[in-house]
């Protein structure tokens, strides 16, 4: 039957994203629909063959839409999520708005799909630098069960949006043509640099972005007792995050058996042959829906332990991709509230 989808922050980094993947995997809507805030109400997006007019997202939006991506911000989706909801469109929201929410199912399909069936309107999309670790980490638990994760990331600009792009394309301009960069966006500047800061400093000196990690990789592994800490960085790279990732088992894996795991996983794309200097790298990931994997080795200043170096498309994989394939599951599983 008729299924009317809407993207809600169309005109951002990742709703722009969405209406890409959209397209490209011939999502079965028979309408789709731009919202983004009044700003950009009327301005135009690109999509299939023509154009979509974006409309203000309001109150009254949801009456006509049986499916909504979300991706305008923590703000907007609390506010307009249930609204949606009420009106019988389901939501599937990319902020940090609903995650932790135990009534909200925070789902990554490739690792708890069957979390989907319990929702009441509302699924939440993890973060993105939690997404592509719990992708990889997975078929490891599964075979061997995960103690403890060390993880350091290397975040892409892209992850804070549109402005943050423009933010770092700006800078190393106006370092190459010795003028003073500007930092607008991040408190100090990012062209050349790296911030051991992504998201607000909490109390326990952690910041949003490191305790993230922490909890929503327990949520969405239905596994409290996986240990986790994390250090997050925002490094000058545009899209494509990275992650070093220490990971501690209870039984022992080799890292053969790690390798041979994770080629078969889903969503996982091992690239490891460093005699031939290959490994995964943002440059490669942008662009691409797989999560790469490599750098897979033994720890052996432990007795069952792991590294490995993950890298994907935080807009995708980590954002836009997720989204539309948590959609897609909805639909082959008839889980859609209309
Ligand atoms: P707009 O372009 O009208 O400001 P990014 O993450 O790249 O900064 O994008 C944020 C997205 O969220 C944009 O599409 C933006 O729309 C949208 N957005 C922000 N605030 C609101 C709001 N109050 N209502 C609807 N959309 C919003
Ligand atoms: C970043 N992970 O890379 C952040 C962006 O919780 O959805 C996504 C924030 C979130 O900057």
């Amino acid at each position: 039957h008729d299924l009317t989808v809407a993207v809600v922050g169309a005109t951002g980094a990742v709703g722009r994203e969405m209406l890409k993947i959209l397209e490209e995997r011939e999502f079965p809507a028979t309408k789709v629909r731009a919202l983004a805030s009044s700003r950009s109400a009327g301005s135009s997006l690109p999509f299939q063959n023509g154009e979509l007019i974006v409309e203000e997202l309001t109150e009254a939006s949801f009456a006509d839409i049986d499916l909504a991506l979300f991706s305008a911000g923590g703000e907007t989706s609390k506010k307009f999520a249930p609204i949606a909801a009420k009106a019988g469109c389901t939501v599937v929201d990319n902020s940090s708005a609903w995650r932790m929410d135990p009534e909200i199912p925070l789902v990554v399909p490739e690792v708890n799909p069957e979390a989907l069936k319990t929702h009441k309107g509302i699924i939440a999309n993890p973060n993105c630098s939690t997404i592509q670790m719990v992708v990889a980490l997975k078929p490891l638990h599964d075979a061997a069960r995960i103690k403890r994760v060390v993880v350091s990331t290397y975040q892409a600009v892209s992850g804070s949006g549109n402005k943050a792009i423009e933010e770092l394309r700006k800078q190393v301009t106006q370092l190459f043509n010795m003028q003073e960069p500007e930092a607008k966006v991040y408190p100090h500047r990012i062209a050349f640099n790296c911030l051991p800061h992504l998201d607000a400093f909490l109390d326990n000196e952690y910041t949003k972005e490191e305790m993230k990690m922490v909890d929503e990789t327990k949520k969405i592994m239905g596994d409290d007792s996986i240990r986790v800490t994390a250090t997050t960085v925002r490094v000058p790279v545009f899209y494509g995050h990275s992650e070093s990732i220490n990971i501690e088992t209870d039984l022992k894996l080799t890292s053969r058996e790690a390798r041979a795991l994770l080629s078969q996983a889903p969503g996982v794309k091992v690239l490891d042959n460093p005699a031939e200097n290959i490994y995964p790298m943002p440059i490669n990931a942008a662009g691409e829906d797989e999560t790469f994997v490599g750098r897979i080795r033994e720890d052996e200043s432990i007795d069952n332990g792991l590294n490995v170096w993950v890298v994907a498309d935080n807009i995708r994989k980590g954002a836009a991709l997720n989204t539309v394939q948590i959609a897609e599951v909805l639909i082959r599983e008839n889980l859609l509230l209309s």
